[in-house]
């Protein structure tokens, strides 16, 4: 368990892309970050799925459908071990839409930036497991509207569970950063937060994070090192 804490303390932690890189899914600012020549902020919004919905709907079919070929890595264990022992408060806040955290079995969890496998109605916000409401365009069981979109967050849209994210980041005792480049806010902005509640912030990425510098302790490595290191 983590060193030098008793297990009463309460741990937030913030996962990004980087902690699933090594089960084989793709980050997004680093190489082969490009998707079809597009950077990600001009795929993940709004404007895009209203110009051109069956871009995007490609790009989180294809996303989607990889998540079948991959399996949680050491990292992801090693946080579900955490969580299954920790006694004090806990929660893992990840900017991921994939399922690796669950599949290794965390519980405290949540999805600030939504879930490949859910499909959400941008009507009614009525959310249904993907796929079973589509193919897309098909119409909203509760509402009728027309059609079901990605339940992702794009950009220039508010993430999910702000509340309790800003409630355990204000009573956090321990913040861990792990596997993101610090380049998209709100999640970027959360170690200053943590450190002005008062909080100790750990940062553990293959390289310096845009805000590494608000960090009191940084370790650079792979994920699947560093995560089962700090944890076991
Ligand atoms: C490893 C590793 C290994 C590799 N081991 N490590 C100007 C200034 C400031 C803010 C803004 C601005 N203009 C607009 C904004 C706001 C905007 C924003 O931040 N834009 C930036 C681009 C500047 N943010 C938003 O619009 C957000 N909403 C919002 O702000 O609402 C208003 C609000 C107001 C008040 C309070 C709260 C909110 C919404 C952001 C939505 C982000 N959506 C995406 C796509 C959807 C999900 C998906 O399709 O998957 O989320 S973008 C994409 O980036 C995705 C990720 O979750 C997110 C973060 O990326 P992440 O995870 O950090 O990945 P990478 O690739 O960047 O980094 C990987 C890291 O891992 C690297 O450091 C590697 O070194 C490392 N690594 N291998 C360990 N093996």
């Amino acid at each position: 368990m983590p060193v030098h804490m008793n297990d009463e303390r309460g741990i937030m932690i913030l996962t990004g892309a980087g902690i699933s890189a090594e089960s084989g899914l793709a980050t997004f600012r680093g190489p082969g970050g490009l998707w079809e020549g597009h950077r990600v902020e001009d795929v993940c919004t709004p404007e895009a799925l209203a110009a051109d919905p069956a871009l995007v709907h490609r790009f989180y079919d294809l996303r989607r459908d990889a998540l079948n070929d991959v399996t949680p890595n050491a990292a992801h264990e090693a946080l579900a071990r955490l969580d299954a022992a920790w006694a004090g408060e806990l929660l893992i806040v990840t900017q991921n839409v994939d399922d690796l955290h669950e599949r290794a079995g965390a519980k405290r969890l949540l999805h600030m930036h939504g879930e490949l496998r859910s499909a959400l109605c941008a009507s009614c916000d009525e959310r249904a497991p993907w796929p079973d409401p589509l193919p897309p365009g098909t119409s909203c069981a509760a509402c009728g509207a027309p059609a079901m979109r990605p339940d992702i967050v794009f950009f220039g849209e508010m993430p999910y569970q702000m509340e309790a994210i800003e409630a355990a980041l204000s009573r956090c005792d321990l913040f861990v950063s792990i596997g993101t480049s610090g380049a998209v806010y709100p999640a970027a902005g959360f170690v200053q937060l943590a450190r002005r509640y008062g909080a100790e912030t750990l940062e553990l990425n293959l390289e310096p994070s845009a805000g590494s510098d608000w960090f009191d302790d940084s370790r650079f490595g792979p994920a699947s090192v560093l995560v089962p290191a700090w944890v076991d």
